[in-house]
């Protein structure tokens, strides 16, 4: 019998991302879209692993299926790791990702390339509904570029230029961004997780 997994995510583009890294995997991947609407839980936990777990057990509690969910974000080291765990609203409650990246580039107004380091950081969390839970991070590391680039992607992408190359996330393809993205790499290790599971 094949089993089914759910990607709790309302973040249309993690959908399209993790959609593409759980291809193949041998269970039923669904989206929030073949369940009822439900609310979204509160993130209010102080780390990506306490917000990643919240998210993967209220909604596997909650839709009696296993779940996988995503909490990441952008640290940046000139911010002391700002915006960190509050990445999707950074500039504000309702804000856009333009909002947010327009926030960051001002906030780095006068700081050098040489200290505009930072890294994306992803949270993946698997979680049963009797409570079981499993969790694996990915990180990748670059800088902060001085203007918007690129329209692929979302969130910090157009601002983000990984180490080793010279064009931001924005401007790689989905499958180039995967194969080194935070999220990529977290979600390769979760897959590995489930497929080993009996
Ligand atoms: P869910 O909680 O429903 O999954 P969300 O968008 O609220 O959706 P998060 O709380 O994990 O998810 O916030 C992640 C934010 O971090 C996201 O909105 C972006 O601003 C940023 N972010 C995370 N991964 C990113 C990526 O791959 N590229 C660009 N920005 C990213």
């Amino acid at each position: 019998m094949t089993r089914s997994l759910v990607m709790a995510t309302s973040n249309r583009h993690k959908v399209t991302e993790l959609t593409q890294l759980l291809t193949g995997l041998s269970w039923q991947v669904q989206s929030l879209q073949d369940y009822p609407a439900v609310a979204p839980p509160d993130e209010d936990g102080a780390t990506f692993e306490a917000n990643a777990l919240h998210k993967a057990l209220y909604y596997s509690k909650l839709l009696g299926a296993p779940c996988v969910a995503d909490d990441s974000g952008i640290m940046v080291d000139a911010l002391s790791g700002a915006p960190g765990v509050l990445s999707a609203r950074y500039a504000g409650p309702g804000c856009s990702d333009a909002d947010n990246n327009a926030r960051l580039l001002h906030e780095l107004n006068d700081v050098p390339e040489s200290r505009r380091t930072a890294r994306f950081v992803c949270c993946a969390a698997f979680a049963e509904p009797d409570g079981r839970t499993h969790v694996e991070e990915g990180i990748v590391h670059g800088r902060i570029g001085f203007a918007a680039a690129g329209d692929n992607g979302f969130g910090y992408d157009p601002l983000f230029i990984p180490e080793g190359h010279q064009i931001t996330f924005a401007q790689f393809t989905l499958s180039q961004k995967q194969a080194i993205s935070h999220r990529g790499r977290a979600f390769r290790k979760l897959r590995a997780f489930l497929e080993s599971l009996p």
